[in-house]
Parts: structure tokens; C-alpha cells; sequence
């Protein structure tokens, strides 16, 4: 039987998820889901798409879902002018690299984003993006909370008790230990692996890991970020 693993939100940082994939020894027996956010901030999006489409196409079972992230990028070049989707994704999201010469997104990184389901659900498990806002009466099919909450409540009933793992937040490392620790019903996972001095309303030096859930056994095999320094500023 293979594992069931969770690897959150990798913006960018490929040789950290290369580096991560090494650590975990993927095997076609395993699945593998990702909780989103593959894209921006970090120095490599189309890197990690690359990784994640291939990985795929060798037959690995991989399962990703839909981030803010990508979204986003989706509806800006539905939405914008050509120069502000440029601005949008070179200046703001420092992914160009996603965009062939004609400044769109390149037709396979568009039609893999496309194609992310918002969640999946398991028997024992919901794997979210950024969560579901319980208030709601239908919160499984409210796409913005989904992509964007923080700090949502759970909801057993709603959730037909089954455990939330979810990214999107930056979460330091020890409460992240703690919530699996105590089997939480909502488990983060998003340790900021692309984050650094830059970001002053965090403590990156609580951040910085890409990681990695086993389902199955509660392990969390994390992988530093070895691509971005800590102390250099994001330009
Ligand atoms: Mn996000």
C-alpha cells in the first residue's frame, strides 16, 4: 500500500520541492496532493508547474488543487489589458516566466491551472487551499473562501468529521507540530516556504520549510528553502 502525502504551497522555490521530493522517495504507489499556491513570489513558478505536470505524465499519482495564486493569474489575463496582466505577473508576481513572447500565459501552464479541482475530499480527510467559511450555508461551493479564508471555524456536521488540511496561511513551524500533534480536525501546513527577511510582519526564522503530511502516520517531512537567502530582500 502506498502513502498518502500533503505537500503545501510552494511559490516558486523548485529546488525546494526537488529537494523535498528527494527526502520523501516518491513511489508510484503513493498519492500525492498539492494544496495550491505552486505559483509567484519565489524566483522559478514555471519550475515547479514543469515538476508537477511531469511527475504526472510519468505516472506518478499526483493530485493538485486550485490556489489563490493561480487563480488569480487566470482571471488577470481574463481581465486585464495586455500591459497591466504584464505588470500584474512580471512586477507584482515575478512569474513572466509562466508567458510566451506574445505576453499570455503559455498554453499548457494555462490549461493545467484550469483544470485544478477547488478540493478533494477523502473518506477521513478534505484537502483545501485556504479553507471553508462554515457560516455559510453552502461552504463547499463558496470559491472565494475556499481560495482565501483565514482562521475559518470548523464545523463537525459541515465536515462530516472529517480533518481539514489546508495552506495558505503562514504558519510557524512549532503550531503547525502542535496541531498534528494533537490530531486536529484543521491542520496548516503552509510554513511560508518562500518567505525571508522581506516579510516583516512575519519571523521567518519560524518559516521557511516546504512540507510534506503523511495522512496515514502523522510524519511531516519538511525541507528547508535552499534557493532563497534568508537575510537578502526579495527585490
Ligand atoms: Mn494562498
Amino acid at each position: 500500500m502506498g502513502r498518502r502525502l500533503v505537500i503545501s504551497d510552494i511559490h516558486g522555490c523548485s529546488k525546494t520541492l526537488l529537494a523535498l521530493l528527494k527526502r520523501i522517495k516518491l513511489s508510484k504507489e503513493d498519492k500525492l496532493y498539492f494544496l495550491g499556491d505552486y505559483i509567484n513570489r519565489g524566483p522559478d513558478s514555471s519550475g515547479v508547474l514543469d515538476i508537477i505536470i511531469d511527475l504526472k505524465k510519468e505516472g506518478y499519482n499526483i493530485f493538485p488543487i486550485l490556489g489563490n495564486h493561480e487563480q488569480q493569474a487566470l482571471n488577470a489575463e481574463k481581465e486585464y489589458d495586455k500591459k497591466s496582466f504584464f505588470y500584474f505577473m512580471s512586477r507584482i508576481n515575478k512569474s513572466d516566466d509562466l508567458l510566451n513572447k506574445k505576453r499570455k500565459l503559455k498554453k499548457k501552464y494555462r490549461k493545467f491551472m484550469q483544470k485544478l479541482p477547488l478540493y478533494i475530499e477523502l473518506d477521513d480527510f478534505i484537502i483545501v487551499h485556504a479553507g471553508f467559511d462554515f457560516k455559510k450555508e453552502k461552504p463547499f461551493e463558496d470559491e472565494d473562501s475556499i481560495l482565501n479564508i483565514r482562521n475559518f471555524k470548523y464545523d463537525k456536521e459541515k465536515a462530516k468529521g472529517k480533518t481539514i488540511v489546508f495552506g495558505h496561511a503562514p504558519t510557524y513551524y512549532k503550531k503547525i507540530l502542535k496541531k498534528i500533534k494533537k490530531r486536529k480536525k484543521k491542520i496548516p501546513l503552509d510554513n511560508g516556504c518562500v518567505y525571508n527577511k522581506a516579510h516583516k510582519i512575519y519571523d521567518f526564522h519560524k518559516l521557511r520549510k516546504l512540507c510534506c503530511f503523511n495522512l496515514d502516520t502523522y510524519e511531516l517531512i519538511c525541507q528547508e528553502n535552499i534557493e532563497l537567502n534568508k537575510d537578502i530582500a526579495l527585490s
